[in-house]
């Protein structure tokens, strides 16, 4: 089949690659001249997708990229991958009415389209159909079919990939349930049908949000505990051995990335736009996790100041700038949010992070995790807790310490969020 994934970042191109491994004829359409031109030249920009696999479905004649949306023509399937960001608050749905509008002229009777980004429940039967039927003149579930299916990609996750992660499907009817499974299970090892596109939209934010405001409870668990004098770190160990009705969350210098900070917004302006009652946990974790780079900032005044030092003058070495470890996105990053803050109040702020790309612009100086480095710092902030940093080395050089995800061990010297 020819099967088109509109957006190629984090979660299309891996579809792209699998889509392609499993015979299809694949077009990976993305507006992104520059994404488009280094996909194109063989090289990834993700973890998830290595250099090699990109060449070898480039070598089989059966990908490419593209920013030429004729190139979409006559798709059996499409898959619409996009970014859905905030705009003020508010779900800013344009990148799948665009995608949606461009597929509608290439859209042809048979035909299937799915919708992967997260969005409210209702976007797909609401928004995109109509979309879709009045750009082609055809009728959704009669000449053509129409899905919805969140992506589960998790960047850095060496356990879970696409093909390992169980796929959540859904249909406008039945024809488009089974054509959306049929595509999926040809590629996923399990995919999990629901009865609507509702269900799956609302499923997805589910998921994200149960992380948000569970990272928000031991975030503020964390504060709470720190000045209660209790270990919140080995509390949470030891809650982690209770095999049933537990799940382990760890506290962080903040909730980064393109996912966490942004969809339980959508679920909340939903609910509230359709009951007229507020979703209180979401604004609550919100709130909370939103606070934590200036609780990680106080809490780095605070030490310096305990050596007598001010934070202006001081040269604080940063450990980790992707907005989460062994990724290299740094998207709505914490790190940055910390680093902006310190500077502002008069630190020589030097960055370690060599995940992120030399070519991503960071206003610090960068350096590598040097002994001279950590040695001549005046406090060095642990933030993202890449698995090729050396903590020990780290905590012995260090004349002192503020490590923010605990892979360092507690001293006099080194302080744990
Ligand atoms: N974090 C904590 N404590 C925790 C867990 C996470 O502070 O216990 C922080 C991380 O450091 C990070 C943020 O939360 O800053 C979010 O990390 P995450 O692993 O919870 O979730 P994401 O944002 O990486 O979610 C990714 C997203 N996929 C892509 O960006 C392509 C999202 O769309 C997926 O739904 C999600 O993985 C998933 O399904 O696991």
């Amino acid at each position: 089949m020819k099967v088109v994934v509109a957006g190629q970042g984090y979660v299309g191109l891996p579809l792209a690659m699998r889509a392609v491994a499993v015979g299809h004829d694949v077009v990976g359409f993305d507006v992104d001249v520059s994404r488009v031109a280094m996909i194109n030249s063989g090289e990834s920009f993700t973890g998830d997708v290595t250099a090699e696999e990109i060449r070898a479905a480039l070598a089989s004649g059966r990908y490419r990229a593209s920013t030429a949306l004729d190139d979409v023509a006559n798709f059996d399937v499409a898959v619409i991958t996009v970014p859905t960001p905030l705009h003020e608050g508010i779900p800013n749905l344009r990148l799948i009415e665009e995608s949606a509008a461009g597929l509608a002229n290439y859209l042809t009777p048979g035909a299937t389209v799915i919708l992967e980004s997260t969005t409210y429940p209702g976007t797909t039967d609401e928004l995109m159909v109509p979309i879709l039927e009045n750009g082609s003149g055809l009728k959704a579930g009669v000449d053509f079919l129409v899905g919805y299916s969140p992506e589960r990609i998790d960047p850095g996750n060496t356990k879970w990939n696409f093909i390992s992660t169980p796929k959540v499907v859904s249909g406008i009817d039945k024809a488009s349930l089974d054509a959306v499974s049929t595509f999926y299970g040809a590629m996923i090892d399990r995919v999990v049908p629901v009865s609507s596109t509702q269900v799956a939209e609302m499923t997805k934010l589910l998921e994200n949000t149960f992380r948000h405001v569970n990272i928000a409870l031991v975030n503020e668990l964390a504060m709470f505990a720190h000045e209660m004098g209790v270990n919140v770190w080995e509390a949470i160990e030891a809650a982690s051995s209770k095999p049933f009705g537990f799940m382990p969350f760890t506290p962080g210098p903040g909730v980064g990335g393109h996912c966490l900070p942004i969809d339980p917004s959508y679920l909340s302006w939903k609910a509230e736009r359709v009951t007229g009652r507020a979703f209180r946990f979401v604004e609550l974790a919100n709130d909370v996790n939103r606070q934590m780079p200036n609780y990680v900032t106080t809490r780095v005044s605070a030490l310096l100041n305990s050596e007598r030092k001010a934070v202006n003058g001081s040269r604080i070495l940063i450990l980790g700038v992707a907005y989460k470890k062994n990724t290299a996105d740094s998207r709505e990053s914490p790190s940055i949010e910390v680093c902006e803050a310190l500077a502002e109040l008069g630190a020589d702020v030097r960055v370690v992070d060599d995940m992120i790309p030399t070519t991503t612009v960071l206003p610090w100086t960068r350096v590598s995790a040097t002994e001279e480095e950590c040695r001549r710092a005046d406090i060095t902030v642990l933030l993202t807790d890449h698995d090729s940093i050396d903590y020990q080395m780290v905590a012995a050089t260090s004349p002192l310490v503020f490590d923010a995800r605990r892979r360092t061990a507690a001293s006099d010297t080194v302080h744990h969020l």
